[in-house]
């Protein structure tokens, strides 16, 4: 990676490049665990994690919440003599940032990066200018796309959803923001392209035609992988689960529903799942728990990285913090060989009352070395062979005798039967499922960093 990028006017000053200090630094702004170019079985840090920007939390989002307005002053607003202006500048400062903070990846939706205009030809013209702009900062500094998506739920044309709008007009507006998005990904050299559907849900049945509106997603789903494909788009289109919020029902509400929907649609081949740590647990799973189900199906694909909060039910979007979550997510990540298209993109938001210049960059380092630690848990699981082998032998009479047989499909209900019959009750089935062994052991790879 080249060194920092610093536009006409610098937005972090005195902030230089972040840089990894080890576990002992009492530097808040330097890695006491992230060192990207350390090797941890067999591949570089950097290349296990790809490590994403999320350009709408941490050049966007000022703050605001439904009770008071914005807390965030961005430098780059303050001085900007237009939209457009403005968006070049907070461009700047979100490659200044990128490249100090030392991630090679980032993540942005359309109006993220250039403001809407008066017409729908003059938002994609907008989008260009700033794409152009993009292309040559990423050329500048190395920095590449992870992947690119739309943001068709915030303006009130909005209100009843997007590809699912029971207005077909709508339908052709939100076409026009994802096309110009999916060219955007693709001219970006994005290495995905990303559905999430905030609005494609109901606030209530009783104005709602659900079948209609799955057929509608589905058919607009279709026609977007069907014009990326055509503009030669290589990269894999995400769906990102979740349950609810802003919508009551959310169509796409956890991995094992959004692989349902791919089937019944014959998506499966294109779409893989952006799962976000926080969704998981709005609908009532964990972090964990998404990743197997979508790796168990071969869906996996990329990771939105962050927190909520096991009080509060809603998406809080905070830094990922724990040791735990992180070690047992990247468990499953290096179980079916690391990311290939995905990343670990920081879809995460400082808090409302986070105000210091330093705290965006305080809480990357935190989630990044999060992560790290995460990271060099999970490949001792794997070394270390006591938790992957003790799963394996659970069922090993799978694997020998009649087990196989029952595995090859080749048994009979009835013959499945004659033979708990011959075997009689015995001490079948009377074995220690040893949790909290297993759960002691990982405590001791927590510690043993
Ligand atoms: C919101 C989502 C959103 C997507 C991108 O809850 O997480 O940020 O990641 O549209
Ligand atoms: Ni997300
Ligand atoms: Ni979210």
């Amino acid at each position: 990676m080249a060194n920092c990028y610093v536009g006409a006017k610098e937005y972090f000053p005195g902030i230089q490049k972040i840089k990894y200090e080890g576990p002992k630094s009492k530097n808040p702004l330097a890695f006491k665990y992230y060192d990207a170019d350390k090797v941890i079985g067999g591949k570089k840090m950097k290349d296990h994690l790809r490590f994403a920007i999320a350009y709408w939390h941490s050049f966007c989002a000022d703050g605001a919440d439904p009770f008071g307005s914005g807390t965030h002053i961005f430098p780059w607003n303050v001085d900007a003599k237009n939209p457009m202006d403005a968006a070049e500048k907070k461009m700047d400062a979100a490659f200044e940032f990128i490249t100090k903070i030392g991630a090679e990846y980032y993540a942005f939706h359309d109006r993220d990066m250039a403001p809407e205009g008066a017409t729908p030809a003059e938002s994609e013209k907008n989008l260009m200018t700033l794409t152009a702009k993009a292309k040559n900062l990423q050329a500048q500094t190395g920095v590449k796309l992870l992947w690119g998506t739309a943001n068709v739920f915030s303006s009130p044309r909005f209100m009843n959803g997007a590809a699912t709008n029971p207005e077909f007009g709508v339908v052709a507006l939100a076409a026009t923001q994802v096309k110009a998005a999916i060219d955007a990904t693709i001219e970006l050299g994005g290495a995905g392209y990303t559905f999430w559907g905030g609005r494609e849900g109901y606030m209530s049945l009783l104005n709602t035609d659900l079948k209609r509106e799955k057929d509608n997603l589905a058919r607009f789903l279709t026609m977007a992988r069907d014009y990326a494909r055509k503009q030669g788009f290589k990269g894999v289109f995400y769906i990102e689960p979740k349950p609810m919020e802003p919508t009551k029902h959310q169509y796409d509400f956890d991995t094992e529903t959004v692989i349902g929907f791919l089937r019944n649609y014959g998506l499966d081949k294109d779409f893989r799942m952006n799962i976000e740590a926080n969704h998981a647990e709005l609908a009532g799973h964990d972090f964990f728990h998404e990743l197997e189900t979508a790796a168990a199906a071969g869906f996996f694909g990329s990771v939105d990285a962050n927190r909520g909060d096991f009080i509060n039910g809603w998406d809080t979007d905070q830094f990922p913090m724990s040791y735990y979550e992180t070690a047992l997510a990247m468990y499953t990540i290096l179980k079916i060989g690391g990311f290939t298209t995905g990343g670990l993109n920081f879809d995460s938001k400082i808090r409302r009352n986070s105000i210091d210049p330093a705290d965006l960059f305080i809480a990357h380092v935190g989630g990044m070395d999060t992560f790290a630690v995460g990271l060099q848990v999970a490949q001792r699981i794997i070394d270390d062979k006591v938790i992957p082998d003790f799963v394996k032998d659970r069922y090993a009479s799978f694997d020998s005798g009649d087990g196989v047989k029952f595995t090859k499909g080749e048994l009979t209900l009835e013959q499945l039967s004659k033979i708990g019959t011959d075997a009689g009750y015995g001490k079948t089935g009377i074995t220690s499922g040893k949790q909290e062994y297993l759960e002691n052991v990982l405590n001791s790879y927590l510690l043993g960093l």
